[in-house]
């Protein structure tokens, strides 16, 4: 059997593991995965007639991108919300109006499955491009079980036939739908009597997430659906903290949970506990730019304290439409005054811890699969310092080149 070998030889190779960092050298890909790193020219055992080879000097080598945070399967777009936006109306105020996540839970329901696949193909396309290999992708615009399902079937479908590997996770607690309003009790035990155990059973989610925030589900609401979860063998995740202090990070770290996304008023305290317990902190840049918060989440104290960051797209139709990760350093650079170097490990081996598969991807390391991204940039910085366009010369996955000179490769699935 031909085995698929390929040679990518670089100057610049990032790797993300924090022993070897940046080197210049070859990898050697079989079989999807990453079987030799070393520096200089790879030797002759290597290369044979049934071995490609890339020679990428001069351009800068990174893991593929791996997006921790997206709400990727959903029906319509918000435009209609900007105009508000821009007026001054706050995003939990277009949500009690019945707008927002509410509005997108309506055009989700009216759409076929083959429709939400459609959409998400073309979402992953674009992440494809700009450098993004595996995602999460949350629910959250269904919220009743058929839709739900409808939901994880699709981004389950799209993952069998997309290079971009996605990771599910159910995220019924996003809001309380219309036929459960002022009734958000009986909406958790619907969540936790029907849907949750279908999910599970059916092994359609990984994790479980909630949106703890003020007016969606309470501290001590989160509380109950975590647990729940929990003893249904869901890993957990928790949108925390993002607009209101409500000590999610704490409720995050005493749940074990694997990630706590956004943070932007997380407690001392928080940082602390997530410290401690070894939650990654999935921050949100984008999403902050694009509320116009004014401000981000304080990325520079939690790395001092040991927490773990990551950073995500948010990608989701209200509060950060765009599949573009990479677009996402503009905003960890001049926003949250991350590194360069601390910007790659938040999108690739912290990105993978908050979706725990750090054993797997994340890092150019002898073992992981073979996804790397060549970007037409002669160092890192330069990825980042040179800002508003798309840097990707190609995207390997699991050893095959999916896009080459900036365009998708139509129909390679790998
Ligand atoms: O559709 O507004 N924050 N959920 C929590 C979102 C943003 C998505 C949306
Ligand atoms: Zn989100």
């Amino acid at each position: 059997m031909r085995m698929d070998n390929l040679i990518v030889r670089s100057d610049c190779i990032v790797t993300c593991n924090y022993n070897s960092d940046i080197i210049d050298g070859y990898i050697f890909i079989s079989d999807g995965k990453i079987k030799a790193i070393g520096k200089g020219d790879a030797p002759a055992e290597y290369c044979d007639e049934a071995t490609d080879y890339i020679d990428a000097r001069g351009e800068t080598i990174t893991p593929g991108l791996i997006d921790s945070h997206t709400h990727l399967i959903h029906g319509g777009s918000r435009e209609n919300e900007l105009s508000l936006k821009l007026k001054g109306v706050p995003y939990l105020e277009i949500l009690k109006m019945g707008g927002g996540i509410l509005s997108t839970v309506a055009s989700t329901r009216k759409a076929s499955k083959e429709e939400l696949k459609d959409k998400g193909k073309k979402s992953l396309d674009q992440m494809l491009i700009h450098g993004t290999t595996t995602i999460e992708a949350k629910t959250g615009y269904g919220l009743d079980l058929e839709t739900e399902v409808k939901c994880l079937e699709a981004a389950a479908e799209l993952n069998q036939e997309h290079a971009v590997d996605i990771v599910n996770t159910y995220l019924g607690a996003h809001a309380v739908p219309e036929e459960y309003k002022g009734n958000a009790e009986g909406y958790m035990a619907f969540m936790m009597d029907e849907v949750m155990p279908y999910v599970a059973e059916n092994k359609l989610a990984e994790f479980m997430d909630v949106f703890c925030e003020k007016g969606v589900f309470s501290p001590e609401q989160s509380r109950v659906l975590m647990e729940a979860a929990k003893k249904l063998g869901y890993k957990l995740k928790i949108h925390a903290d993002e607009i209101v202090p409500l000590k999610g990070a704490e409720l995050a770290s005493e749940m074990k949970a694997i990630s706590a996304d956004h943070l932007l008023a997380i407690s001392e305290e928080g940082i602390d506990a997530m410290s401690k317990e070894k939650v990654t902190a999935v921050l949100l840049p984008g999403t902050s730019f694009y509320l116009m918060l004014g401000k981000y989440a304080d990325a520079r104290k939690m790395i001092d304290r040991g927490v773990r960051v990551a950073i995500a797209t948010d990608y989701n139709p209200g509060s950060c439409p765009t599949e573009n990760l990479q677009g996402m350093m503009t905003y960890a650079c001049f926003g949250m005054r991350l590194l360069p170097e601390e910007i790659i490990r938040a999108m690739t081996i912290h990105a993978a811890y908050a979706i725990d598969r750090a054993e797997e991807i994340g890092s150019i390391e002898v073992g992981k699969r073979g996804d790397l991204v060549i970007f037409k940039a002669p160092n890192l910085d330069y990825i980042i310092y040179h800002f508003g366009i798309n840097h990707v010369d190609k995207v390997i996955k699991h050893g095959k080149v999916v896009v080459e000179n900036g365009n998708l490769i139509e129909g390679v699935k790998s």
